[in-house]
Order: structure tokens, then C-alpha cells, then sequence
């Protein structure tokens, strides 16, 4: 086989949009996400487009036992994956420090951290063994400012970005590259999650001005991803021209 990546929550979004690409690239491709049915459809259709191979594997990333299940149980041909991106993840509410919900911020935080690292410790055996890899973590501008009401989520994504650091240094000795890419608001399902099924409040997110989409990011994490093996992107913030950062936009 050729190259292999896994995507983390490829059934929407920034995961799907980089699946996409990588397929056109003619990279065989693991998905990940919960929601069956779409995966298995969108690894159908871009087999059948591309003529690439996919495998979809269904699990929560909160989930330990059946991330490590999942991914160690792969078969043969698979365990040898050039890239990971950690992309699952979400926001929940938008509230106050005081009035936010103690169980969104435990469903944040389990995602978006521990599933991170339980995910990268499961794939890790893969790249030790080939002394080569690349991971690449979807962070957030969340992760590099905190904004009002972002608390909890906030929070998830400055560790998600002490991980990515973390993650450079320890796995230096096994050749392993580690980008951390935090990219600012972008219109994919993200607030319709955040807003708990609002589709109003999620679409005024984006009201004003043009948000980044998904096909940008895909579209960064291809050129991070296909660079030369001596060269590594650490990190790099990406906004619409709209926004400065995690607070100011300029709106029409
Ligand atoms: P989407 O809601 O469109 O996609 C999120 C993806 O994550 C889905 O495929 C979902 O799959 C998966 N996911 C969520 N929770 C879990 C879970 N517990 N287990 C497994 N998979 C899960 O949002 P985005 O594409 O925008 O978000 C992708 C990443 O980018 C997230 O980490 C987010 O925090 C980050 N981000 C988003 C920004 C934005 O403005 N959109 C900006 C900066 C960062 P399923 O539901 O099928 O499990
Ligand atoms: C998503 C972008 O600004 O809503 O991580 O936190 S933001």
C-alpha cells in the first residue's frame, strides 16, 4: 500500500474535508468517528472515486478500551500509518465560568484531551516501529487565547496544545513530526454542536464576514503533511482575513 493516514472525525467538518483531499492524493485513508453510517458511506465514495483503500473504524474517542481496541486490532496492511491527525472534537455551550455546565465541560475535556492522547498513544506503536510519522493535532486559536465564555473549551484546547509541545519533545528520538495546527472560526457543524442543535444561534456565528471553510484546512494540513521529511511546521495560527484573533473580528 501506499501512503496511510487516520483522520479522527471524518464524518464532518475539518476530518472529512482532509479526508477528501487525501484521497484525490491517492492516500489510503483509516476514518474514525461515531457516526456509522456516514462513515462507511463517505469511505464507499471515495474509494469508489479515487481507487484508494479505506477503513472505517467506529469508536468514541472518551472511550480508552475501545480506542486501544480499535486501533490495535487494525489489520496487518494498515500498521503502518505515515500520518495521524487528531481532529476529533467540539465545543459545548457558550456560558459564563459560574453558569456553565459541569458536564459539558467533562465531555470537552475527555474529548478533546484525553481522546487525543489516548488515540496518539494507541497509533504510536506504528510509527515507534518504523522510526517515522507525522502527527498532527487540531487545536484551536482557543488554545492560544482565551475569549469570554470560552472558559471550559478553552481550557481543553491550551492542553491539546501543551500535548502537541509535549508530544514534539518526547518523540523526537523516534524521528516522529508533531504540528499542532489552531485554526480560527471556520463554518462547519462545530456551532451547530456548540448550540446544542440551534442552527440559528450556530449560523449567526458566522454572520458579517467570511469564515474560514473546511477545505482550508484541509488544504494546510495537506502542504503540512507532504513536506520534505527534514522539515517540520511546529505550529501555525490560521484565521479568515476577518479575524486577529480569539476575540476581534471585523464585521460588515
Ligand atoms: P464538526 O462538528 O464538523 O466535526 C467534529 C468531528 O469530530 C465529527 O466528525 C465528529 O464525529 C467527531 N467527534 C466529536 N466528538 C467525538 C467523539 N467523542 N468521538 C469520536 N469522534 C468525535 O467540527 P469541526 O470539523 O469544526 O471540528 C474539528 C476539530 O476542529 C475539533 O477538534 C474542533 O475543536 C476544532 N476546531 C474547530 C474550529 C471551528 O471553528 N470549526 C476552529 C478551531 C478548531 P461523530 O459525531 O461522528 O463522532
Ligand atoms: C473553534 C474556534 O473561536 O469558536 O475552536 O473557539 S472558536
Amino acid at each position: 500500500m501506499d501512503k496511510i493516514i487516520l483522520i479522527t472525525g471524518a464524518t464532518s467538518g475539518f476530518g472529512k474535508a482532509i479526508a477528501k483531499l487525501f484521497a484525490e492524493n491517492k492516500w489510503n485513508l483509516i476514518l474514525t468517528g461515531r457516526r456509522k453510517e456516514r462513515l462507511v458511506q463517505l469511505c464507499s465514495e471515495l474509494e469508489q472515486k479515487n481507487g484508494i483503500k479505506t477503513l472505517p473504524l467506529v469508536f468514541d474517542v472518551q472511550d480508552r478500551n475501545a480506542v486501544f481496541a480499535s486501533i490495535e486490532n487494525i489489520p496487518d496492511e494498515w500498521k503502518r500509518m505515515d500520518v495521524l491527525v487528531n481532529n476529533a472534537g467540539l465545543a459545548l455551550g457558550r456560558e459564563p465560568f459560574d453558569k456553565a455546565s459541569i458536564d459539558d465541560w467533562e465531555t470537552m475535556l475527555n474529548t478533546n484531551v484525553k481522546g487525543l492522547m489516548y488515540v496518539t498513544k494507541a497509533a504510536l506503536p506504528y510509527m515507534i516501529t518504523q522510526q517515522k510519522g507525522h502527527i498532527i493535532n487540531i487545536g484551536s486559536i482557543a488554545g492560544k487565547e482565551v475569549y469570554v465564555n470560552g472558559n471550559g473549551y478553552c481550557a481543553s484546547k491550551h492542553a491539546a496544545d501543551a500535548l502537541s509541545k509535549a508530544m514534539r519533545i518526547d518523540l523526537l528520538p523516534h524521528k516522529i513530526k508533531v504540528t499542532a495546527i489552531h485554526p480560527g472560526a471556520a463554518e462547519t457543524e462545530f456551532s451547530i454542536v456548540r448550540f446544542k442543535g440551534n442552527e440559528t444561534t450556530a449560523k449567526s456565528v458566522y454572520e458579517g464576514y467570511t469564515p474560514l471553510y473546511a477545505e482550508d484546512i484541509a488544504n494546510i494540513t495537506y502542504y503540512c503533511a507532504t513536506l520534505p521529511a527534514h522539515v517540520c511546521i511546529n505550529e501555525l495560527i490560521v484565521t479568515c482575513t476577518a479575524q486577529a484573533n480569539s476575540a476581534l473580528f471585523v464585521k460588515e
